[in-house]
């Protein structure tokens, strides 16, 4: 691989700023909006191929394991470049485009787009594209660590207010509830795969002759084997191929946080677990977000409900169970040594109720005067 091409997009990504746009009311990288006329205009070819995701749903390992299904298990030809060299990642950079349009077919191309943003042409040209969903929770905790040592995204602040500006979907490539139910309805009228990251650390060999079906590549139980063998988290984090560790820290600091942090579904848990232990030699209040569950509900898979029954688990064995908006105000104003009258928590518990909060976002005015 040419060592230009990989200086070039380090350059290119190096200069980019934490800025931020949108695209039809989706927060982008404000250098992502700059480009926008060109990366939606990208011509998909025949024989196409791509692997699409909300940002820190596993894309790597998945496209990691597309490239090995289309090389057919030839380990030395999946070494050839770093792997945003040999799939590049449409939106991210100039030199990207440049180089996929200059690639040979069949190309293995990669998107974070929500479905209404994909360039038209993959839906002429009916490209096949593998989807990978990875639960909120994880995923959010792998976006706030990822913020923190990738110098092209903004600086996520302090976990604490990072939660709720994911949930509000106030991240590059915005909010990951929309894109998810919005990948989820377009399978049925394209070519899609739907992968959940939970199931491919379930069981990774079945899901990986699933993705071998939809591209249509009968390969050997040997090929499927050393799939298996190279794509495994251990293999991957020692891989300079995959692990981001070609990037400078001037783009990628891993000394912040590694790329690859730890496999694991659930490690959203160790980290609610940690400010559970600290808040006792620290002053902490603790408290639990019930909106979560609210706009949870309904998703389309076991594994995001079971995200939510876990809340449900979780919660009632430290503090009382059920909703009560008032108890919870009255506990922060308590923390925060405020003595207000009944009449003033009344007003705090009625304009920040979900409905009257969401009313005002669709007003388009947040503003509450006690
Ligand atoms: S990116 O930057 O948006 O493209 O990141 P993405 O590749 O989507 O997601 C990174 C997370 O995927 C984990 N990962 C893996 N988990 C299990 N097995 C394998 N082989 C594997 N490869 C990557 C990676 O560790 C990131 O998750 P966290 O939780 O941050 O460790």
């Amino acid at each position: 691989m040419d060592p230009e091409i990989i200086e070039k997009i380090v350059q290119e990504m190096a200069a980019f700023t934490p800025d931020m746009g949108n695209i039809e009311g989706v927060p982008m990288l404000q250098n992502i909006c700059n480009e926008w006329d060109t990366i939606h205009s990208f011509q998909a070819r025949d024989g196409d191929v791509v692997v699409a995701s909300y940002p820190k749903s596993g894309t790597t390992w998945m496209q990691e394991i597309m490239d090995f299904i289309l090389q057919e298990g030839d380990v030395e030809k999946s070494l050839r470049a770093p792997c945003f060299i040999k799939v590049p990642f449409l939106e991210m950079a100039k030199t990207s485009l440049e180089l996929a349009n200059t690639m040979p077919s069949p190309r293995l191309l990669k998107i974070h787009l929500p479905v209404h943003l994909v360039p038209p042409s993959f839906w002429e040209k009916n490209t096949k594209i593998v989807y990978v969903a990875r639960n909120p929770k994880d995923c959010m905790v792998s976006y706030y660590y990822f913020q923190k040592s990738d110098q092209t995204l903004p600086d996520p602040g302090p976990f604490e207010n990072y939660f709720n500006v994911f949930l509000s979907g106030n991240v590059s490539w915005g909010s990951w509830f929309d894109h998810v139910i919005g990948w989820w309805k377009a399978k049925d009228r394209h070519q899609i795969l739907y992968i959940f990251y939970e199931d491919m650390i379930e069981d990774p060999q079945r899901e990986i002759r699933k993705v071998m079906t939809f591209l249509e590549k009968d390969l050997s139980e040997d090929v499927l084997q050393k799939i298996l063998q190279h794509t495994s988290f251990e293999s991957m984090k020692k891989n300079p191929m995959v692990n981001f560790s070609v990037l400078p820290n001037s783009v990628i600091d891993q000394s912040i946080s590694p790329f690859m942090r730890k496999v694991s579904w659930g490690s959203w848990f160790d980290h609610v677990i940690g400010w559970w232990k600290a808040k006792d030699r620290h002053q902490i209040l603790y408290i639990f977000d019930e909106d979560m569950i609210e706009v949870s509900y309904g998703c389309p898979n076991g594994v995001f409900m079971s995200s939510v029954f876990l809340i449900f688990f979780f919660k009632p064995s430290i503090v009382h169970f059920g909703q009560d908006p008032q108890r919870e105000i009255q506990k922060v104003m308590t923390f925060l040594e405020k003595d207000l009258p009944d009449e003033v928590l009344q007003k705090i518990v009625q304009h920040t109720s979900f409905k009257m909060i969401k009313n005002m976002q669709t007003k388009g005015s947040c503003r509450v005067s006690l």
